[in-house]
């Protein structure tokens, strides 16, 4: 048998496994707050894990709590095709970011036992630990482990606001493997996930071919100055550092504006002290975040904010120290497997169209170590990173039937 236009995935299944999924973490606003490694977050891998093994496939876990479930190929010593993307949520997430891509790839398992269809490739299902960044910094840790872009130990030790250690949790949550981090080959990783920008829907498109991924850069920047009395301190005596924040705000802002269309740039972290109502803030700790296509933009908005922040700093007296926190380089991902997508989207006749993904994902790291490509799928208003994230069930069942075609194609069904 060949996979044919008619081939689709069970979308009604798919869309109750997904709100299945939300009603664990809820928000306070309809979404979800399941940050990695939180109680919440292991009770959606359990969830995700007995839904697996009802589906036959048998978990592995490696040292950084990623999860693999493995449904078996006829040729066992063929590398599988992976498929997955991340369970956990931003604190004021959406019910679609990353739980999409895991529980699309699981609804390609369930599919496939119902039809009764083998593939040469084993197919593993993956719940990569962290995507999100926003509990333990930086983004995509796992599989930025998986890649060998950070080390084990490393990754263990980000820290939380709390002071609470990334590889302490992983012990205290039951999700520290033994499987060692990378040591899985892949013959090929798809994800799919949803746009979180508006180009889709605007263009009425059913799907992205993703064929690359902006580059990204993080970088943390501490000011310090001096805490006194908002009162009585006259205007000329402030060290105020607070203030410098301010300032760099607004250059932040300017840069990404000076490289538009394509630049991006905000402070979507910062943490003000001693944050009382009547003292001149003494200290300013805050997270740049930079991202562009093209890498000698995202060094050239580096620079001008070293440069300018400096200046910003020296006017009002403040010490300061900038260190990159997170960041990784545009992606290209790799043109059979973005084939595969772009030729499934055509064979299940949906309107498609190449896309540069604006956020980082899982599948900007493994693209380092395996054959590589995204499918996107529109997302209401382009919203994401927030809870009123949405989607259709028409949108999340077209993304996963061109997951489904690219994958089984990349397996080889066996007649
Ligand atoms: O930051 C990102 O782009 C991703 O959502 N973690
Ligand atoms: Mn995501
Ligand atoms: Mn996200």
């Amino acid at each position: 048998m060949t996979i044919n236009s008619n081939m689709r995935i069970n979308s009604d299944r798919l869309w109750e496994s997904i709100m299945e999924m939300a009603k664990i973490g809820p928000g306070v606003a309809g979404g979800n707050n399941r940050q990695t490694l939180t109680d919440e977050d292991a009770v959606g891998r359990q969830l995700f894990q007995s839904w697996c093994e009802a589906a036959g496939c048998t978990m592995g876990l490696d040292k950084m709590g990623t999860m693999f479930a493995r449904r078996e190929g006829t040729d066992p010593d063929a590398l599988p095709v992976y498929v997955g993307s991340h369970l956990d949520t931003q604190p004021t997430g959406g019910k679609y970011d990353g739980v999409l891509g895991v529980l699309g790839g699981l609804e390609i398992i369930r599919q496939l036992n119902d039809m009764k269809v083998q593939t040469k490739h084993p197919i593993v299902v993956v719940n990569f630990t962290n995507e999100e960044g926003t509990r333990f910094a930086p983004a995509m840790v796992a599989s930025g482990v998986f890649a060998g872009i950070h080390t084990l130990d490393w990754a263990y030790d980000r820290e939380d606001a709390n002071g609470a250690k990334l590889g302490d949790e992983l012990k205290r949550v039951g999700y520290l493997g033994d499987e060692e981090v990378g040591a899985r080959k892949m013959h090929a990783f798809f994800e799919l996930h949803i746009e979180q920008g508006p180009i889709l829907e605007i263009e009425k498109k059913d799907i992205g071919v993703v064929t690359h991924g902006q580059g990204l850069n993080w970088l943390q920047v501490t000011l310090t100055g001096r805490e006194s009395h908002t009162g009585s301190t006259p205007m000329p005596m402030r060290i105020n550092a607070g203030l410098g924040m301010a300032r760099i705000t607004e250059l932040v802002n300017e840069i990404a504006l000076s490289h538009a269309p394509n630049a991006v740039g905000a402070i979507g972290h910062c943490d003000i002290y001693p944050n009382s109502r009547n003292i001149i803030p003494g200290k300013a700790v805050f997270t740049i975040d930079f991202r562009h296509p093209q890498k000698d933009v995202i060094t050239d908005m580096e620079a001008r904010l070293r440069e300018g922040a400096k200046k910003i700093a020296d006017e009002i007296g403040l010490g300061m120290e900038i260190e990159q926190v997170g960041g990784f380089d545009p992606v290209e991902f790799d043109e059979g497997c973005v084939t595969a997508v772009r030729n499934a989207a055509e064979r299940l006749g949906y309107s498609h169209r190449n896309l540069v993904s604006g956020a980082g994902h899982d599948a900007c790291w493994i693209n380092r170590v395996a054959p590589t490509a995204m499918v996107m799928c529109p997302c209401v208003d382009g919203l994401s990173h927030n809870e009123a994230e949405e989607i259709s069930e028409e949108w999340a069942a077209a993304g996963t039937n061109v997951l489904f075609h690219a994958v089984v194609e990349t397996a080889q069904i066996v007649e």
